[in-house]
This record gives C-alpha cells, sequence and structure tokens, in this order.
C-alpha cells in the first residue's frame, strides 16, 4: 500500500467536512507485555500500524491540513521498546508532511482551538459508570475550556468510507478468508470424536501464523454439540463426542480486515439424518439470501426473507407449527457488514451499494436435540450482483462428508 492511497482516504473525509470541522484521531495504546493492535480508524487515515500517535486534521481557510504527532524517541528505552517510528517513515507511509511530537500536541491544539466548531473524533463507547476511552480523557481539557466546540463521534463522517471497499481493502479481505478457509480445512481433516474444542481451535491459529496472519479478527467459537446452540460460546473447552455436529465461527485478521466465516461438520463421517435435515434447511436457505445480494437491496428484506424461508423450512418438517414461532429456533440477524471491525460500520438498516463486504448466515439452533447450526460465507456486494469471496471453503453435504471419509481412514 502507498501513502498515496491514505491521502486519497482523507481527502474524501475532507470532502465531508465544513469549515471548522476538526478530526483527531488517536492510535491504540500499547498494553504491557501485549501484542499490538492499531485502532481501525487511525490505521485505514494513515496506514501506521504503531501505538500512541496522533493524527489531526482541520477544515479552515477553504483547506484541509494534516499533522501528525509521534513519540520522541528516547535512546535509554529503545533496548527495551525497540526503536520508535522516525518522523520519515511516517511521512513515507502515511504521506503526511507535518510531524510534531507528542509532547506538542496540546500546545498545538490550544493554537487551533478558536478556529475549531466540531471536533470528530475516534472515542468510542463506555458507560456512565465505566472510566473514559484514551481519545475522551484526552480531549477532556478541549470538552471543559472550550464548551462552544462540539465534540463528535467519527464514526459519522468515516462510516460512509470505510463501508465502501477498495481494492486494497477487498485483497486483505480475501487473504483473510483464504487462511481461514485452509485452517477449517485443516480442522476437518484431522478432528475427531475424543478431541477438545480448543485443539481445534490451535489448528486454524497454527495455520493463520504460518501464513503471516498474526491474530484473530474476533475470539474464536469452536461448539461441539450442545455447545453450538449457544451462539457466542468462547469457551472452547469440551470434549467432542461422538454423534456430535461441530460448528465453527471463526475469521483471521489480516491487517486489520476479518474474516467472518462457520461451517459445520460432523464428528463422525456422515451426518446423522436429522443433522442432515436442519443442516439442509440453513443450507438452502442461506443460498437463496445469497442470490438477494445486489445493489439497492435493504438489509432488511435479506432478514424478512431468511426468517420467512427459515419458517417455511421449519414448519414443512414439523419443528413449529406457525411461522412466528421462528423465533425460538432462530433468533439472530442474517447479515452485518464486515471489514476492519467484524461487525462493521455501515448500521443494520442500511441499503446495500457496490463494494459493501457483508456476511450471508442463517442459523437454526434446537438445544433439546443439542444441536446448532449456523452456515456462514462473506459476500462482496458488486455493481451487478455479488461475489462470495468464502466460495472455496466447502459446505455442500457431499464433499463435507466426502473429506470426513478421508480424515478418518
Ligand atoms: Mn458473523
Amino acid at each position: 500500500m502507498t501513502a498515496k492511497l491514505f491521502e486519497q482516504r482523507r481527502d474524501k473525509l475532507a470532502e465531508q467536512m465544513s469549515e471548522g470541522d476538526f478530526v483527531i484521531v488517536f492510535a491504540n495504546q500499547q498494553g504491557k507485555l501485549e501484542k499490538f493492535s492499531q485502532d481501525n480508524n487511525f490505521l485505514y487515515l494513515t496506514g501506521l500500524n504503531h501505538p500512541e500517535l496522533i493524527f489531526a486534521g482541520g477544515k479552515y481557510g477553504g483547506q484541509f491540513n494534516s499533522m501528525l504527532f509521534i513519540e520522541r524517541s528516547d535512546p535509554d528505552r529503545v533496548v527495551w521498546e525497540g526503536k520508535k517510528l522516525s518522523a520519515e517513515e511516517a511521512v513515507q507511509i502515511s504521506g503526511i508532511q507535518t510531524v510534531k511530537h507528542l509532547d506538542e500536541f496540546y500546545g498545538v491544539l490550544s493554537a487551533y482551538s478558536p478556529l475549531i466548531k466540531k471536533a470528530f473524533s475516534n472515542l468510542g463507547f463506555a458507560a456512565l459508570n465505566m472510566p473514559p476511552t484514551y481519545p475522551m480523557h484526552m480531549l477532556e481539557p478541549l470538552r471543559t475550556r472550550h464548551p462552544q466546540i462540539e465534540i463528535r463521534q467519527l464514526n459519522e463522517l468515516i462510516a460512509p468510507l470505510r463501508k465502501i471497499k477498495d481494492e486494497s481493502e477487498i485483497k486483505q479481505l480475501q487473504q483473510a478468508i483464504d487462511v481461514t478457509g485452509e485452517g477449517i480445512l485443516d480442522i476437518m481433516q484431522s478432528a475427531a470424536a475424543g478431541m477438545m474444542e480448543y485443539e481445534l481451535e490451535a489448528t486454524l491459529f497454527f495455520r493463520m501464523q504460518v501464513s503471516g496472519l498474526k491474530r484473530w479478527g474476533f475470539a474464536p467459537i469452536i461448539a461441539a454439540g450442545i455447545n453450538a446452540a449457544t451462539l457466542h460460546y468462547e469457551k472452547n473447552e469440551c470434549r467432542i463426542k461422538a454423534g456430535d455436529l461441530i460448528l465453527m465461527d471463526v475469521g483471521a485478521s489480516c491487517n486489520n480486515y476479518s474474516a467472518d466465516i462457520t461451517r459445520c461438520f460432523p464428528a463422525g463421517a456422515k451426518f446423522s439424518p436429522r443433522q442432515k435435515q436442519i443442516y439442509g434447511i440453513v443450507l438452502d436457505v442461506q443460498k437463496r439470501v445469497i442470490e438477494l445480494v445486489k445493489p439497492g437491496v435493504e438489509l432488511s428484506t435479506l432478514n424478512a426473507s431468511a426468517r420467512n424461508w427459515l419458517a417455511e423450512g421449519m414448519q414443512a418438517i414439523g419443528l413449529i407449527k406457525s411461522a412466528d414461532e421462528v423465533g425460538k429456533y432462530y433468533m439472530h440477524s442474517v447479515s452485518h457488514f464486515l471489514g476492519m471491525d467484524t461487525h462493521d460500520v455501515g448500521g443494520r438498516e442500511a441499503k446495500l451499494e457496490a463494494g459493501n463486504v457483508i456476511t450471508v448466515e442463517p442459523g437454526i439452533y434446537i438445544p433439546d436435540e443439542k444441536l446448532g447450526v449456523r452456515i456462514e460465507d462473506d459476500v462482496l456486494v458488486t455493481k451487478r450482483g455479488h461475489q462470495v469471496l468464502s466460495r472455496h471453503i466447502p459446505k455442500e453435504i457431499a464433499d463435507i462428508e466426502k473429506i470426513r471419509r478421508q480424515a478418518l481412514k
């Protein structure tokens, strides 16, 4: 990726800003002895994957001016923390020409504050009984000394941009999806009854690491049998029993772009007749919802269609008597935006546009039968329709049973 790309993104951001609008975006902090993970909005606008930085941009005098604040390097700390980002590197990666040091931040902010009408920042969210986020804390002096300045969430400005993925973003998502798919195959080829769920998790994590992807996009769900009927089961600590259906809802992250894939497979070589029946309904609905995906379609339409079709399927096998009982066995939405955040910016009510990436993930959960099925693909909205980015990851019953037969030979 080149600095040009980040310049273009900042230009697009600036196009939406009025005179007196400023953005102040904080990089994440480095936790002690923790792997660093960058703030998504900061990474999106600067390309800089380093802690403790601040990006500021303001529209005044009809122009948009950008500035970056970096850490002052301390020779005594180098042996502990490695070298800090230098001003030259910062300019080269981000294309931001004005670089200052963090200890100058409040001085600069004081000088500019008479010009600021609105300040947009990656404030995040903190309930009133929780400590403020780091950006909230950093902007507190601005809020108290200059109460006339409106401090707002950056998401309002940046969500419309981040919702439309450019080529480089789709490439990174595709890589996250492909590696996740390889890891899912590794699991299907090696899992057996008697193993622990976390062993399967380790198989996928190994595949991610040797493929150069350092982290999960979200806490992986590896759920056998009854655990698959718990939607956000993340313990992954139970033993897999013969006859279980195993649900994996997983996604690697590639430079903060997260895959989000769900696949199910039997602990043995074959689905039981009941598993096959329920899986068949979910798969059929999933394919039909994917067929609807194109520009102009609302997420609410996908949701309503999934609900109706799942209800029909459940009624056809006598699982429910009337369609309004569908919520007993299917209780979540069918799609969300996908990108840097696993549940990406864009909302739940949006109308699809070319360049959006969404998940399609219907499911049926029957705790009484120790059975949960969800099938989830990642789908790019194209000008004419859609492209399933995760199409190479097997989901047909025959394909999965073939892999399992060979695995258990
Ligand atoms: Mn999902």
